[in-house]
């Protein structure tokens, strides 16, 4: 046989198995899955994020400000987390990941060791070397950096990474929101100067706005206090909702603000300036004066808040610190300039429940939901109903939507209660006579609007988030 023929039968070959792997798609079968949902309100849950959180099984505490996180809950965080990866890279971030222990020395060397007090967890190993459980990096990439680059023709760079931090917060509280183990993504920008470094700070401005906007958050930037990381120029990312621990204070058209393009060869200035010329600013930073003087009685906005992101520019305060030099076009040494970016990535899926709720339950934004349809078969066992529920499914998986197939025998209410408790954004409802007409009742989540549709019709619908 000669090589071209090989080739295609190998072809053939593979698309055959791939059709097969279409074919089996293994269904999510709620029968199968792990969601421990609790009847009763918790009664340590103070917020309504928290109680929903526990009742729909996607956390378990399992020391103070400490969780695991079951499966339904991790999809979340695990979708939150891509968009924050999606837009990192648009805004030329790369992805890396850093250990949560750190060695004690490099964090003596910044003058951080001792400053940071009491929420830094100390551990030693069995060599009797200091170690930390990292609340935050700078230390860390900084000595990653310095190692590694030298000259100025390496810069900008701009690294980040999504890991577990701890921080030994003195009172833990409303479940992820402020926990002591928690998910950050932070990113480390280094540039030769000033100019450079705050054309860095303004990309990841604008990708935060980007980021908030796609997971259905409209995030205030707000100028803030820049506490242990250092700096004089920081902004804080936060979402309005009452049980916010932030409070806020701005002129009310910066929420009208449009969200940017993601045009990073643009300048950036006029998209930031559009933002800051508006007074905005978290209760540290707040000047009552100032609010008055600025901000027209109609239009001053007070509210409470989440922070769900921090952006810090600090110049060389690490790079001075810890040697972080690099050649200048001129050949003289010179720090680089740094900043840096966190977003609370696990406290966003309990400020997202804080935004996006009602009675019944979550109302998951389309992009975040853990699954698009929550699809409720009403006869398990009954042949008809079974095979339109698997047909339904099968379509739907493969245009790419995440389906979570109800195949209990359980009480309709029951299923019910559950669908809406958990929140996606769709439900499909098939039972014998549905089955029997070809038809699907499908209920949007969000309006509680139901309607019933042929197969074809409602395939239609699913594929798109409610309105
Ligand atoms: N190194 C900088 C930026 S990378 C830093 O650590 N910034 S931070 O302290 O402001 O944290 C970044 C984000 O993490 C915050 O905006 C917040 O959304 C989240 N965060 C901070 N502390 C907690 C906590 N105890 N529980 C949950 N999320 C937290």
């Amino acid at each position: 046989m000669r090589a071209g023929e090989v080739c295609l039968r190998l072809l053939g070959d593979m698309l055959r198995l791939k059709i097969r792997f279409v074919k089996k798609v293994q269904l999510m079968r709620l029968s199968n899955y792990f969601l421990p949902v609790l009847k009763e309100n918790p009664a340590e849950a103070q917020i309504v994020s928290h109680r929903l959180m526990l009742r729909a099984g996607m956390v378990r505490q399992s020391s103070a400000g400490i969780y695991s996180w079951l499966p339904l809950g991790l999809r979340v965080l695990n979708k939150i987390a891509d968009i924050v990866r999606q837009e990192q890279a648009l805004a030329g971030a790369l992805e890396m990941l850093m250990p949560t222990l750190q060695p004690a020395e490099i964090w003596r060397e910044s003058g951080r060791y001792d400053d940071y007090g009491k929420e830094m967890l100390r551990i030693t190993d069995r060599h009797d070397r200091d170690l930390l459980y990292g609340p935050t990096n700078e230390e860390l990439i900084t000595q990653i950096f310095r190692d590694s680059v030298r000259s100025y023709k390496e810069l900008p760079r701009n690294l980040y990474h999504i890991q577990w931090k701890f921080r030994d917060e003195i009172r833990p509280r409303f479940g992820v929101m402020r926990g002591r183990e928690f998910l950050m993504k932070d990113g480390y920008s280094f540039d030769i100067d000033e100019a450079n470094a705050r054309r860095a700070y303004q990309k990841i401005f604008v990708s935060y706005l980007r980021s908030f906007k796609r997971m259905g958050l409209q995030a205030i930037p707000v100028a803030a206090d820049t506490g242990p990381i250092g700096g004089d120029l920081s902004h804080e990312f936060i979402i309005l909702a009452e049980t916010g621990e932030s409070e806020v204070f701005c002129h009310a058209d910066v929420l009208a603000q449009p969200v940017p393009e993601a045009d990073y060869a643009a300048d950036l200035t006029p998209v930031i300036d559009g933002y800051t010329q508006y007074y905005a600013r978290s209760d540290e930073m707040h000047d009552a004066a100032k609010f008055e003087a600025e901000v027209p009685a109609d239009k001053r906005l007070t509210a409470r808040g989440i922070e769900v992101g921090h952006i810090f520019y600090f110049g060389t305060k690490y790079s001075n610190a810890m040697k972080a030099l690099v050649a200048g076009p001129d050949g003289k040494d010179v720090p680089v300039h740094m900043g840096s970016y966190g977003i609370g990535v696990s406290r966003l899926v309990g400020g997202i429940i804080e935004a996006c709720h009602d009675d019944e339950g979550i109302v998951w934004p389309w992009a975040v939901a853990p699954f698009h349809i929550g699809l409720i078969n009403l006869k398990p066992g009954d042949e008809a109903t079974d095979a339109l529920c698997e047909q339904l499914y099968q379509n739907l998986t493969n245009h790419n939507l995440d389906v979570l197939y109800d195949d209990r025998d359980e009480r309709a209410g029951a299923k019910f209660s559950t669908m809406d408790l958990i929140g996606l954004p769709w439900q499909a409802v098939i039972g014998p006579r549905g089955a029997k007409a070809g038809e699907v009742e499908i209920k949007n989540r969000v309006t509680g609007e139901k309607q019933t549709v042929a197969l074809e019709a409602a395939m239609k619908i699913l594929s798109q988030p409610p309105a």
